[in-house]
């Protein structure tokens, strides 16, 4: 594929955006790269991805700002559409999705990695939304989903001063999970994979439904949606297989997504 790189390892895969001469900036080649890398995913047997960018100075710098340049209003609106509808289908991804963000995570890179269920950061990550500086906003989602994930005050900081922060700080915030040097950061976010694809598949995946259904509307309705989900998981072999280890003193046989 172009611009985007996937290699499977057993049960979780790694994405890699391959676009290193531009910092791994989003064009449209690369969104439509990673719409079809996500339409590979065989989701019977990956549970659990991680996104990064190629090479060790950016994750994603950001929307291409030499493609957006010369836009006009419905080529704008069409370009963010583009985006968003992506950026939300990895955010729903059957499986849960790690962002390890090896560098700069400006504009469209921290939306990118937002959009994620997990952000593991190295040292020298760098996290932004430039766009008012551009006479733009943000187009990918960068306006809800940082305040949701930091709080409205701080995301609005961020938002209106388009001041980068570090990782430091972005885990300070609690924008990130952790942060590692940039030789760790790979090894870590492998390690976060397979011990989530050690756990029930279903299961997994019925909790990352929960959790994001749950966010989008009040607590009564949450709790439906999560009871619902919670009875799915009966029945299953996985629930058997690891109720029946638990009662038995043993660990659970692999899990069969079954
Ligand atoms: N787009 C295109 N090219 C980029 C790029 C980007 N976002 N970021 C870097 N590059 C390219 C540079 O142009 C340069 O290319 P050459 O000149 O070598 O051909 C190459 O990558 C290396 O970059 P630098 O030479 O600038 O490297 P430095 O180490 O000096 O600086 C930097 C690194 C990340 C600080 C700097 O490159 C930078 O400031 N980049 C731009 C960061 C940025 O502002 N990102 C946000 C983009 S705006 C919307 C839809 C989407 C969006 C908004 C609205 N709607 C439809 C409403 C999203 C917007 C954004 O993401």
């Amino acid at each position: 594929m172009g611009f985007v790189k996937y290699e499977q390892k057993e049960q979780y895969a790694i994405i890699t955006i391959d676009r290193e001469k531009a910092l791994n900036a989003l064009n449209s080649q690369v969104l439509t790269d990673l719409d079809e890398v996500l339409n590979g995913v065989d989701v019977d047997t990956v549970r659990a991805l991680i996104i990064t960018g190629a090479g060790a100075k950016s994750f994603v710098a950001g929307a291409d700002i030499s493609e957006m340049s010369s836009l006009t209003k419905e080529q704008g609106e069409a370009f963010g559409k583009k985006g968003n509808d992506l950026f939300r289908r990895i955010e729903t991804f059957p499986v849960p999705v790690i962002a390890a963000v090896n560098g700069f995570a400006l504009g469209g890179g921290c939306e990118l990695s937002m959009a994620c269920d997990i952000r593991l950061a190295a040292e020298n990550a760098k996290f932004g939304q430039p766009e008012v500086g551009l006479g733009i906003t943000p187009g990918f989602g960068g306006t809800q989903r940082l305040v949701r994930l930091i709080g409205v005050g701080k995301a609005k900081e961020m938002l209106y001063t388009c001041a980068q922060i570090d990782a430091q700080e972005a885990l300070r915030i609690g924008l990130v999970n952790a942060v590692y040097t940039s030789e760790e950061l790979m090894p870590a976010a492998e390690k976060m994979a397979q011990k989530i694809a050690r756990n029930a598949p279903i299961a997994v995946r019925a909790t990352k439904k929960a959790a994001n259904d749950g966010l989008q509307t009040d607590m009564d309705t949450a709790i439906a949606i999560e009871a619902k989900l919670f009875g799915s998981c009966f029945e299953t072999e996985d629930q058997r297989n690891g109720m029946t280890a638990f009662l038995e003193k043993r660990r659970p046989d692999p899990y069969q997504n079954k």
